[in-house]
């Protein structure tokens, strides 16, 4: 399979598994799993044919680890925004985590501080670099650093996925350093 094709398997995981499973007639279960033969037949009864070959191939060589296989079962890692419950244990943050956005969300994010928007949760990154490529996916990347080890320390709850996003459900202002 050529890296044309994996991306678009994966494109099309990540669509289906994080966003819209209904449109291919697929129902999550409540931690976000669907057993893999239901989805390549969903997906095969709408135009989209892929082999179980292909699957394993997308989800190994996937560059950020988006999907996990569990037996007969897949789903994806983080990034949803249908609502699932990951079933991920609360974990001690390190003391900065890095969030990459642009300057055009600078001025909303200065007064309400990082909101999770569609998703579940406001992702953050272990590094700088990660953060850098999340936030030129829009434009010129700015990284903001969030004093993760102070929000713990006052209460907030933080968890880390399975490819290792960092994920808690708000950062407010005065835990951020802007540029
Ligand atoms: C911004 C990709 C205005 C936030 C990436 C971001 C990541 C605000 C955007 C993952 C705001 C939301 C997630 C506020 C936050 N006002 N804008 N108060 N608070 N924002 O895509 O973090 O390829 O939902 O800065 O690699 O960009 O999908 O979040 O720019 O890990 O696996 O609102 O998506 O991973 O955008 O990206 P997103 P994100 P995948």
């Amino acid at each position: 399979m050529n890296e044309q094709r994996t991306v678009k398997v994966s494109k099309y995981l990540s669509k289906h598994l994080r966003h819209q499973p209904d449109r291919i007639g697929l129902t999550l279960d409540e931690a976000g799993w669907v057993e893999i033969d239901d989805l390549l037949a969903a997906a095969a009864a709408h135009g989209f044919r892929v082999s179980r070959a292909e699957l394993d191939q997308a989800v190994a060589e996937n560059d950020k680890r988006r999907f996990a296989v569990d037996g007969t079962r897949i789903r994806a890692n983080q990034g949803h925004t249908v609502g699932v419950d990951l079933g991920l244990a609360p974990e001690q943050p390190p003391p900065y985590l890095y969030h990459g956005t642009v300057a055009r969300f600078l001025d909303a994010i200065r007064t309400e501080g990082l909101r999770p928007m569609n998703r579940h949760d406001v992702h953050l990154s272990a590094d700088r670099e990660t953060a850098t490529r999340v936030g030129a996916r829009r434009s010129r990347a700015l990284v903001l650093s969030v004093d993760a080890g102070a929000m713990h320390r006052d209460g907030h709850t933080f968890y880390v996925s399975a490819n290792g996003v960092w994920l808690t459900a708000t950062v407010p202002p005065r835990y951020l350093r802007l540029p």
